[in-house]
């Protein structure tokens, strides 16, 4: 993409209306623009991002055997009525008539909606396990809504259901769930804590979220210093297999890490002194298991083996997607702007031409553009006619972990520079080097 000829509305000023780091520089690197309170359009450097987390998620979906598909937004209540939560979800919930005078609502979740899917279809055990999920957008209606895309009204969620026969299979989707979200939020770049947390609306009786630690965050929270060290790292795991999902589980959330919603001092004080942290959370994920909490009212059953129709075992997943372009910035910053993680940024690299109309700097950029696009990458080159200093403050608000600087004196000795915006450290190459270097870092980062 060239610059100019991008739709990129940075801001000078700092708007007053954000409170913290991530809406800021989300506003000021023009990403989104708030449409009203709670509710965002999504600009394209924002809309860019939102892109590549969801294909995150869809990719570490798919590897865990799971199954996309799309249900609307707008939900009819008798089904919300059948399960008991029309009148128990509270104001919360967006609720519509339409002309005919039928009482619909707008999605804040969707577990009425799929089981209803899966009871009109599946009959027989052998048709699970079944694990489905959309990534869709939801509205609830926050008392609340602030810091940005943070806690939104209308916000974009990974939303997964599981099928099963028994509940060992169900819980077993639970774990397989938490070990695929440890590995969804690490190719973001973060870290992402599961802590034993409490079920909310949804219900059910295990559930943990997933906390990225920021000082903005809006959960307390409570934990063993321990569980900071884990990573889950590029292990080769068998989804399928309940000892390799529940030994994930085991070494992920055996050490107490907590929100304050289920926090118990007196086990708590059994931790060494040393190691206790009390800190602050975003909640980017929850997983939960709720068993027939919802399959029995709706009549979600299936014939086992013996020919006896059973409720099916439920859970469900969530992960916060436009949620997480906050917690990412949030985590990844210095005062002069973002710093995207290689697995989310925008665009993989800039190209900042120091002398806009030098033939020789021109012929070097375009040359470099059109290495980088050949490498399968996708580049930001700057060819704006605007001075060096407001080109690098554009690249550091934006945040791109890869710049790449051309300028004739370089040039005249056969190099351009090459800066890690995390750094700050620059190296001189020959361009095609300079090439081949982002190249092969990407490759790490598919
Ligand atoms: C799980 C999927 C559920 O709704 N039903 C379907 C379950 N879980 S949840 O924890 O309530 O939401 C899942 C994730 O969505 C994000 N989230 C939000 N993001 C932005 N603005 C909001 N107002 C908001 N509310 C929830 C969180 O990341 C949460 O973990």
């Amino acid at each position: 993409m060239r610059l100019s000829r991008y739709f990129l509305p940075v801001l000078k000023e700092t708007p007053a209306e954000a409170q913290i780091v991530s809406h800021r520089l989300m506003l000021r690197a023009g990403m989104i623009k708030q449409a009203s309170a709670g509710i965002y359009s999504w600009l394209p450097l924002g809309f860019r991002v939102l892109e590549r987390i969801q294909q995150i998620v869809h990719e570490e979906q798919e590897r865990a055997g799971h199954i996309p598909l799309l249900m609307p937004t707008l939900q009819s209540a008798d089904l919300w009525r059948e399960s008991g939560r029309y009148d128990a979800y509270g104001e919360e919930m967006l609720r519509i008539k339409d002309r005919g005078g039928r009482d619909l609502l707008f999605s804040p979740t969707a577990e009425e909606l799929i089981t209803d899917i899966f009871r009109s279809y599946v009959k027989s055990y052998k048709d699970v396990p079944l694990t489905l999920y959309q990534i869709q957008w939801k509205f609830r209606d926050e008392i609340r809504p602030r810091f940005g895309v943070m806690r939104g009204r209308e916000f974009l969620m990974k939303d997964g259901y599981n099928f099963d026969l028994t509940k060992e299979a169900a819980l077993h989707a639970y774990n397989r769930h938490l070990v695929s979200y440890l590995r969804t939020y690490e190719r973001m770049g973060l870290k992402a804590i599961p802590m034993r947390a409490d079920s909310g609306p949804i219900g059910g009786e295990d559930t943990h979220e997933f906390l990225v630690l920021a000082e903005t965050g809006e959960s307390e929270v409570f934990y063993d210093s321990e569980v900071t060290d884990l990573t889950f790292g590029d292990r080769a795991i068998d989804y399928d297999s309940v000892e390799q999902c529940q030994g994930v589980l085991e070494e992920f959330t055996s050490r107490y890490a907590r929100t304050d919603e289920t926090h118990d001092e007196a086990v708590f004080n059994q931790i060494p002194e040393e190691r206790r942290r009390v800190a602050r959370g975003i909640e980017v994920g929850q997983i939960f298991y709720f068993g027939t909490k919802y399959s029995e009212p709706l009549g979600a059953t299936v014939q086992d083996a013996e020919g006896n129709k059973v409720p099916v075992h439920m859970g469900s997943h969530g992960i916060g997607v436009s949620r997480l372009l906050g917690a990412l910035i949030e985590a990844n910053h210095d005062d002069k702007g973002i710093i995207w993680p290689e697995g989310v940024t925008p665009f993989h690299c800039g190209i900042v031409n120091l002398k806009q109309g030098d033939a020789a700097a021109d012929a070097a950029c375009e040359n470099l553009y059109d290495q980088l696009k050949t490498a399968g990458l996708e580049p930001l080159y700057d060819d704006r006619d605007e001075r060096a200093g407001a080109k690098f403050a554009t690249m550091d608000l934006i945040g791109l972990p890869w710049r790449i600087t051309v300028g004739p004196r370089g040039l005249k000795n056969g190099v351009v520079e090459l800066t890690s915006r995390r750094t700050g450290e620059s190296v001189e190459l020959a361009p095609e080097a300079a090439v081949h270097q982002v190249t092969e870092i990407y490759r790490k980062h598919p």
